[in-house]
């Protein structure tokens, strides 16, 4: 009787292994990756990870200590910096990542702006990442989900009386009341995530992609919209919206997230 119990338990750790053994090797592997949420793909789009923010300030401090990396703002000494007073763009000497409007310092916790295209590439690179296509940016906005809703969170911008996202209230350029609470960056997360995990990705800052804009194709396009976004004149931050400035340009409210491919 002993001897049939033995046989039938080493039977039963023997099955199991070897259907564990074989599951490992059926099954590709998905190794996932800290700050980064999954977006399983469909007929016409590769799965891919997608950082859950934005690239913030304290990250990108990470990058440019372990390289001394200099983005082209500090290159060239200036960047674009938007005046809240006159409503126009000019280029502001001392303007650069940790200075975005040249003069307050940029919180860790708020995306990184005053990148250009170039300096998202070199980040992205750095850490083993690439820069999202625009096809890549709307799916992981939409929550990998094929019929488009209008914003990441949803339809509406306003829910139960909240803002869902950092944007321009008012009348742009003269007038902006800021109800919800921020005139220019916010800290990342801050309005909440799409159902993916994603926060940010409508609102906040402008986000680099790799495609060239096919209108102006020395440019480069941007996707997600920003807080100088007023719906009424530029409605950036609903999903498939975009912006386009050239590959060296940095603004002070364009930033940019990292992908990473799937490797089985
Ligand atoms: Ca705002």
């Amino acid at each position: 009787m002993r001897s049939k119990i033995t046989i039938l338990s080493i039977s039963v750790v023997l099955f199991f292994s070897v259907f564990f053994i074989l599951q490992q090797k059926i099954k590709p592997q998905i190794q996932a990756f800290e700050g980064m949420a999954y977006v399983q793909g469909n007929d016409n789009i590769k799965p891919y990870f997608i950082d859950k923010t934005p690239v913030t300030v304290a990250q990108f401090r990470d990058f440019v200590e372990a390289t001394h990396y200099k983005t082209e703002s500090e290159k060239f000494g200036d960047s674009g910096v938007f005046d809240f007073k006159t409503g126009e763009w000019s280029l502001v000497k001392g303007a650069n990542w940790q200075y975005p409007d040249a003069k307050g310092k940029a919180p860790d916790n708020h995306p990184v702006t005053q990148v250009s295209w170039n300096d998202a590439v070199a980040y992205c690179q750095w850490a083993k990442k690439r820069l999202p296509t625009k096809i890549e940016y709307d799916f992981a906005a939409n929550n990998a989900e094929e019929k488009f809703k209008t914003y990441a969170w949803g339809e509406k911008a306003i829910e139960n009386g909240k803002y869902k996202a950092n944007f321009w209230q008012g009348s742009f350029p003269q007038y902006n009341s800021n109800e919800d609470g921020f005139l220019t960056t916010s800290p990342v997360g801050f309005f909440g995530e799409n159902k993916l995990g994603l926060s940010d990705i409508g609102g906040n800052v402008w986000q680099w992609v790799q495609d060239n804009d096919p209108e102006k194709p020395s440019e480069k396009l941007q996707c997600g919209g920003s807080y100088l976004c007023d719906p009424n004149v530029c409605h950036g931050f609903k999903i498939g919206n975009t912006s386009t400035t050239s590959p060296e340009t940095g603004l002070m409210h364009v930033g940019f997230r990292c992908v990473k491919d799937i490797s089985q």
